[in-house]
């Protein structure tokens, strides 16, 4: 009998001659693009200078400036379920935490789970994974990878391959995620289309710096974000009470040293910033020259323009907003996630899109650009004519998020809610509901609400203000709607 794989080589070569634009006998190009996924690890878009916040003087970032600067930069991408490991599970399924299983940190992403990745290997792409994957179970629908086991850590990173080969790297784990991407690039079949996922670890927690990079920010004073000082007052008592707090709940890990003697709250607060945002950042200046080496790399093989470059982050993460770091809750700083795509003559040039994209849309595009339909299951859109800058007249003006891990690790309570163009509603329902690394402790359900027009900081909970009495109405009966819509029943 025939083997299956000799099987499959006539069949990819028949589908990559047949599919509606595939590459065609005689094109020395292929017509279905490349595609470059550059994802790093709690990169907030605060921390890109392209995106202009307070800390626009002093980050670090020109080599994903001038990708934006080539390319579209979206201010509005919003992730479903704020946390790293459903977050790409997320990205790589088009779908909700409820849908691909993936609600947890400790869940596991099913070997045996349809995603974008095996979707394009199946129709003839080059597939591989480098750097942080995080989902537990081996990559599968890949045709190589190398990976980081776990988190795994920032210097002479240990990294397992495909073929079982676990070996230790000597170097910064941004550069050596680089050079494993680059080398499987340089050793591709140039004869078909790729998709190379080269996830970082930087700038995830704890902040280790390259040592080029350690004394980067010595001499700076990192600016301040406005809400760095929140006493939380006029908020919801999970707001309060998470412990996510700049200083107060960091440890001598994460910041190296222990505080001053007799700082008060707000004073001890605006040192361990200080050294977080300097680590942080530091952190985010190899990130940023790595993917510089990315772009050289494709310009110099001759691939800057056939091939999709996307630069973002698993979500977004706080940067002193509220007085908080890391992420998980619906508010924006961690609710946003960057995103920044280019694809020379495709996509226009230094366009700015406010669109609400969502993580899950990832996959769907992918697939849109490889001549592929979405399998009917997936939840997220293509933003294809979005990226065309044709906005669909039906394009979503409201999302559905949720945030199953009850008060794990940082005391945030579980809740869901939505976001429409102009408002932030939450729900905390105070239910552990058996997820993994959930506390039993039931919370005390709260509602929050927030005017992002008048209120973009999100200081200010109107959920009980009768001038809201409508809005809210009005906006309970969107969350019930898009609960169903997203088959959410828990
Ligand atoms: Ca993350």
């Amino acid at each position: 009998m025939m083997p299956l794989s000799r099987l499959l080589v006539p069949l990819a070569l028949l589908l990559t001659v047949f599919l509606p634009g595939a590459a065609r006998a005689g094109d020395k190009k292929p017509a279905r693009p490349n595609i470059l996924f550059i994802m790093s690890d709690d990169h907030a878009s605060a921390a890109i200078g392209a995106y202009g916040s307070w800390l626009k003087d002093v980050v670090r970032t020109p080599n994903i400036d001038r990708l934006a600067k080539q390319g579209m930069r979206f201010t509005t991408t919003l992730v479903t379920n704020s946390i790293c490991t459903p977050c790409r599970a997320a990205i790589l399924t088009g779908k909700y935490s409820h849908k691909n299983g993936v609600y947890t940190l400790q869940d596991p992403l099913d070997p045996k789970t349809q995603h974008v990745a095996a979707l394009l290997q199946r129709a003839g792409y080059q597939t591989a994974i480098f750097g942080k994957w995080h989902l537990h179970t081996d990559p599968t629908g890949f045709d190589h990878w190398n990976i980081l086991p776990g988190q795994g850590r920032y210097h002479d990173p240990i990294m397992r391959a495909k073929d079982g080969k676990k070996m230790e790297h000597k170097g910064y784990a941004c550069d050596v995620t680089t050079d494993l991407t680059i080398q499987w690039l340089k050793k591709r079949d140039k004869d078909r289309p790729f998709l190379a996922l080269c996830h970082f670890k930087a700038p995830h927690r704890p902040w280790d710096p390259a040592s080029r990079f350690a004394k980067l920010y010595e001499n700076t004073k990192i600016p301040e974000p406005p809400t760095l000082l929140d006493d939380y007052k006029n908020r919801s008592k999970a707001a309060a009470e998470a412990t996510l707090k700049i200083g107060e709940n960091n440890n001598k890990r994460d910041l190296g040293e222990d505080p001053p003697k007799g700082l008060d709250r707000d004073g001890l607060r605006r040192w361990a910033y200080q050294i977080y945002m300097k680590r942080y950042l530091s952190c985010v200046a190899a990130v940023d020259e790595n993917v510089g080496r990315l772009l050289a790399f494709l310009e110099a093989e001759g691939l800057a323009d056939n091939t999709i470059v996307i630069y973002t982050s698993d979500q977004g993460f706080f940067l002193g907003e509220h007085g908080f770091y890391d992420k998980r809750f619906m508010y924006e700083p961690s609710l946003r996630t960057p995103l920044i795509v280019r694809y020379p003559g495709h996509i226009p040039a230094g366009k700015v899109n406010d669109d609400m994209v969502l993580n899950i849309d990832f996959a769907p595009t992918f697939l849109d650009y490889a001549g592929l339909k979405a399998p009917a299951d997936m939840q997220g859109k293509s933003i294809r004519s979005i990226l065309q800058g044709k906005t669909p007249k039906d394009w979503r003006t409201s999302m559905y998020y949720r945030y199953w891990m009850h008060l794990a690790d940082h005391g945030v309570p579980a809740h869901y809610g939505i976001r429409t163009t102009r408002y932030s509603l939450i729900y905390y329902y105070g239910q552990p509901l058996g997820m993994k690394g959930a506390l039993k402790r039931p919370t005390e359900p709260e509602w929050e609400l927030f005017d992002l027009q008048k209120d973009p900081q999100q200081m200010r909970n109107v959920f009980n203000d009768p001038a809201y009495g409508q809005t809210v109405r009005e906006l309970r009966a969107e969350l019930d709607r898009l609960r169903k819509e997203v088959g959410d029943n828990r």
